[in-house]
Parts: C-alpha cells; structure tokens; sequence
C-alpha cells in the first residue's frame, strides 16, 4: 500500500544549504576522544533551534537546555530521527489512508475521520532513540554521534491499537504486527523501514495510533499524521506516518528486526569490545535514566553551601520510584523530590538542595530507581552498535 508520497521538503532545502555553507560550531558535546562540535539550525519546518546532527536524512537533536523548562518537550524541539532521505514532505489528510491487513478476517483501510471516531486516549510518555548519547561510548561505535537529547517527553492522543486491530478481527494464529510508514528507501533496493511487535504487546492498552502531541496535530518531522506509540519501548518501534499494519502469522524477519537494532540479550545490553559469541536480541523495553539539568558540565558553584539541583527522570517501562543525588562524587546520596506524576511512562521532575564541598572540583550525580527497583549502573555499558546507553549521570563543576 503505498500512496501519498511526495519528496523534497522545503525546510530541508533551506538546512542543507546551511549545512553545506559550513556553519560554526554552535554546541559542543563532550564525547570522549572529542569531535562533539555541531551546528544549530532553525531552517527545519515547524521546528524551533535544534542541534543539526545530519541533514539527510534529517536527524535534529534537542538542546539540553530544553530539558530544564519543564516535564513535557515542546513539538518545535522535539528531537527528529529518520532512516531514509526520502522522507514525507507534504501529506495530503484528506486522502491519507490507514491500511490495516494480514492474518485479519476484514481488512481495512481507514481515513483520519474513521479512526477519529473510536476512543480517545491520553498517555504521557517518553520516546527516546536506541542510540540515544551513543556519542559518549568508549570505544567509539559507529552512527549519530547523539549527545543526551534524541529523547523527549510528550501527551500522546489518539486511538488504542488493539481497537483498531479488533475491528479488523485477528485471526487465530497471528504471532506478530508489523508497521511502516510513508518514507522510502532511497535506494531501489534498500529494505522499508518497517517493526514489529508481538500480538500480545500489540494488544495491550498503552499503545496507540497517535493523532496529536502535546494537543497538537504531530508536527510532519515527527510523523504527521499518525504515529504509533509504544510507551515503555525505544523508539525504532514508535513508525512514523504510520500507513500500514500488517498482521502477521510467523515471525517479522524483515531485516530491520533480524539484522539492525539487535542488542546483548543481558540487562544492560552489555558486551566487551571484540567479544565473541554474544547472543543477541531485537531492542525492547528502556531502563530508569535521569539527568540533572540546570547545571551544566564545568559549571561554577559556591562552595561549602547548598545548592539547588533539578532535572528530569524515567523509570523506563515502568514509574520512578525514587532518584538520588550526590555532591561528593558517590560517596553519599541524598534522596530528591519528586515532582507531579504526569503518568508511568512520563519523564519525571525532580528537586534537591544538597550541600557543596570544599573548594575545587567536584562531581554532580544523579541515578533514579524505578519501581521494578532497577537501579541505573555506576559504569556504563557498552555494545557495539551504541544502542541502550545507561550510566549514573556525573556533571563535573568547579567549587569556589
Ligand atoms: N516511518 C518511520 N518511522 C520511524 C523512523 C523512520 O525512519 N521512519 N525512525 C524511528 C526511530 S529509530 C526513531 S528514534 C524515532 C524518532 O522519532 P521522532 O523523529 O519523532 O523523534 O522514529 C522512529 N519511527
Ligand atoms: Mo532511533
């Protein structure tokens, strides 16, 4: 089913010009070993100052900054991740159709208006990137050298999957729902991006259809005008332009789920460089992060005083139980505030006043538990294709 496709956004043109023109340096992520410099740019259609990563396809990163002004990512902010540069460019809603096929007893094919008309469900939830601060791998690993901003938080709205898949009727003997989009590969033959998830997953209540983003229409860079949402899980799975379910009765081995976005089967997706026979999966459920964000690295504080920290948590696919800070480097911890719970899958604010050390350098951390009483590590994990990254987040500042 393929239909509504045009290319060539207008906005792309204005950034790769930019791009080419060799903008300066505007931000610059401290990854090991360097190379963090990356421009800004606001030449990207419904999109406000953005940390220009890749320009085609485009790959946008929120600004850190961002993070410290509130719980949910504002849509012109919003990070943006696709894999093919012939990405939707205009979308014509009156003509868009959702196919809905497969092992089902009555395929469909819905317009907007049709799938408006079932419930209306809300859910708050996190849509980070795999590869999310692979920038700060060590060893470098190859692909989007992000720093922490391929992440944002918003209020979904819009229709549950398993409604959409009970109107089709599934037949017994479906194993898996496979989803793709509008864009295309940009070459003849290179795979379509496509992900599956198991029935039984795709049944279950907190995924949805989505139709609008923090009370607006899905700006197009996000996916207008459908996207799937799949609270708890990275975003690979979350297709954007959402224009085909397919349900499927023997497993997905198209090669965006057989042979890209694998990850160790542990619980920190962890390896050793080089290691061997590492038995691998498909990437699924997020652990607890959280960061602090009103202090940036080298920052200068007072010592011997306290200190207002404040910054943002997830608990992953479940809710934050509890998030920490230290002053001292991790010697000791301090339990923090938390803020109002916008729902499980939300990020969560939180606020401490810690007291400072002596005068010097000093080191910042924060680690959040959730409510499973998954904790995040102290050191890193590391795999090879830089997916799942998860460590006690350290700020180091100067005391004075
Ligand atoms: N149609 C489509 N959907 C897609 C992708 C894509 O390339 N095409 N990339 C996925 C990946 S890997 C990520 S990280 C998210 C990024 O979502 P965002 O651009 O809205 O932040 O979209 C997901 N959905
Ligand atoms: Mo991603």
């Amino acid at each position: 089913m393929r239909h509504n496709r045009r290319t060539v956004l207008t906005g792309t043109g204005a950034a790769l010009a930019l791009a080419a023109s060799g903008a300066s340096a505007d931000v610059t992520y401290d990854f090991p070993g360097g190379r963090g410099a990356r421009p800004t740019t606001r030449a990207y259609p419904q999109k406000g100052l953005m940390v220009l990563q890749r320009d085609r396809p485009p790959l946008l990163e929120t600004p850190m900054e961002v993070f410290d002004k509130g719980v949910f990512t504002p849509n012109d902010q919003f990070y943006v991740r696709w894999h093919w540069s012939e990405v939707p460019a205009q979308i014509d809603a009156a003509a868009y159709r959702l196919a809905v096929r497969g092992h089902v007893d009555k395929p469909l094919s819905l317009s907007l208006p049709d799938l408006m008309a079932l419930p209306r469900v809300e859910i708050a939830a996190v849509n980070q990137c795999s590869g999310n601060s692979r920038g700060f791998f060590e060893p470098r690993v190859p692909g989007a050298q992000w720093g922490n901003g391929a992440m944002g938080n918003a209020r979904w709205a819009g229709v549950r999957l398993a409604d959409v898949l009970a109107r089709a009727g599934v037949k017994p003997g479906a194993v898996q729902v496979r989803f793709s989009g509008l864009d295309e590969p940009a070459v003849s033959d290179g795979p379509d991006f496509k992900k599956s998830l198991g029935i039984d997953h795709a049944r279950q209540p907190e995924i949805i259809i989505a139709y609008a983003m923090n009370g607006q229409a899905l700006p197009l860079l996000n996916g207008y005008p459908l996207r799937l949402v799949v609270p708890g899980w990275y975003s690979t799975y979350w297709i954007k332009t959402l224009s085909d379910i397919e349900v499927l009765d023997a497993p997905d081995d198209n090669f965006w789920m057989k042979s890209a976005y694998l990850i160790p089967d542990n619980p920190h997706a962890d390896m050793k460089p080089g290691q061997a026979g590492v038995v691998t999966v498909p990437i699924n459920r997020m652990p607890p992060r959280s960061f602090i964000t009103n202090v940036v690295a080298g920052a200068s504080l007072k010592a011997g005083v306290s200190a207002s920290l404040r910054g943002l948590a997830m608990g992953g696919d479940c809710g934050v139980a509890k998030v920490e800070i230290s002053a001292d480097d991790g010697k000791s911890w301090q339990d923090a505030a938390l803020d109002r719970d916008e729902g499980v899958y939300s990020f969560r604010r939180w606020a401490a006043r810690i007291i400072m050390g002596p005068v010097g350098s000093a080191a910042l951390l924060v680690r959040a538990t959730n409510t499973k009483g998954e904790v995040q590590p102290a050191t890193s994990n590391w795999n090879g294709s830089g997916y799942m990254r998860n460590v006690v987040e350290r700020t180091p500042v100067i005391l004075t």
